[in-house]
């Protein structure tokens, strides 16, 4: 059976490709979502793909995660990237690899953006990719776990 890869989108992620297209690029989260599932096709990955503009209910599907055993978590915060110690701890309790990623790149934009409580527990942050970026994330995860076509990495 096929291992699952989580992949979670914070708050007004629901919008992309709505506003600001000269930073974030005109795909909207249903492109990501078509982008994660080709990703996740070629490295023998199923995919849930979700976004929520709740912050607990992020927390709820983290857990869901780890219950379920997913192979890595690929997650892109938004704006609870540099808030939420809720989001960060639950986290804390996840063995897979978990994948933070910005569709720009937040060190070359303002100082507010950059201290994430998320990448304390991330293996791996990928930003500035545009959404090409969830396919590097998902791509990384699959070398970490030895999926497939990926090669497998030392932890
Ligand atoms: O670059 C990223 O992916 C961000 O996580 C996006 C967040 C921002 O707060 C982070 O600092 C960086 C913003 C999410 C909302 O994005 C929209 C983009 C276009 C249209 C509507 C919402």
């Amino acid at each position: 059976m096929a291992k699952t890869v989580y992949v979670l989108n914070g708050p007004n992620l629901n919008l992309l490709g709505t506003r600001e297209p000269e930073k974030y690029g005109r795909a909207t989260l249903a492109d990501v979502e078509k982008i994660c599932r080709a990703a996740g096709k070629q490295h023998g990955l199923d995919i849930v793909f979700r976004q929520s503009n709740v912050e607990g209910e992020i927390v709820n599907w983290i857990q869901e995660a780890h219950a379920k055993k997913a192979a890595g978590i690929v997650l892109n915060p938004a704006g609870y990237t540099t808030t939420s110690i809720a989001i960060l701890d639950a986290l804390l309790t996840v063995k897979a690899p978990v994948i933070e990623i910005h569709i720009t790149n937040i060190h070359a934009r303002e100082k507010f953006r950059q201290n994430s409580y998320v990448s304390k527990a991330a293996k791996a942050v990928i930003c500035g990719f545009g959404v090409n970026g969830y396919a590097l994330a998902i791509a990384g995860i699959a070398g970490m776990i030895g999926s497939k076509i990926g090669t497998k990495a030392k932890r």
